[in-house]
């Protein structure tokens, strides 16, 4: 199976939503194979972010990352990045379809309350930047026959 690294912002933790996401996560059969959380600085904002470092909200997109603790996870699902960038909704909030958590739960274009990883290369590479390989857990839940079909995973 496949996985995908997920940051909750601290736009997330502030306004209180962190079980009402992971209830989300869990409800749709997805595992979360790590979590905890975390306080980034502005070394680990430049690689997470790198394709943004020279844009003018750079300062002001990295002050928000640091404004608390993140909580940061592992899922693990079939397909897990594609499913969970369309869960995820578009950048900007505002935009985002409603029932994805970003068109549900927020309306900034930059405290969007989440982070998921865009492509599976970035999301090996984004697992290995926030979790050390013993933070990663590959339990099997045992309603995992309920979760797919025969086959399916
Ligand atoms: P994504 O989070 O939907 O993958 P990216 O383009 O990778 O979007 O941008 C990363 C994060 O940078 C966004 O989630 C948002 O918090 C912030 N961001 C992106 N574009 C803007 C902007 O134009 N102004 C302010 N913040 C932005
Ligand atoms: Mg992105």
């Amino acid at each position: 199976m496949e996985q995908t690294l997920v940051l909750l912002k601290p736009s997330c933790l502030e306004r209180g939503l962190v079980g009402q996401v992971i209830t989300r996560i869990q409800q749709r059969g997805i595992i979360i194979s790590g979590i905890k959380m975390m306080q980034l600085d502005e070394k680990i904002l430049r690689e997470h972010y790198a394709h943004l470092v020279d844009k003018p909200f750079f300062p002001s997109l990295a002050a928000s990352m640091m404004a608390s603790p993140v909580i940061a996870m592992v899922l693990t699902g079939v397909e897990i990045v594609e499913v969970f960038r369309k869960m995820t909704g578009v950048t900007n909030g505002r935009k985002a379809e409603p029932g994805t958590l970003r068109g549900d739960f927020c309306m900034s274009g930059q405290a969007n309350i989440i982070h998921a990883s865009d492509s599976v290369e970035n999301a090996k590479i984004e697992i290995a930047r926030f979790f050390r390989p013993e933070e990663v857990f590959d339990y099997i839940p045992v309603t995992m026959p309920y979760i797919y079909g025969d086959g399916e995973a």
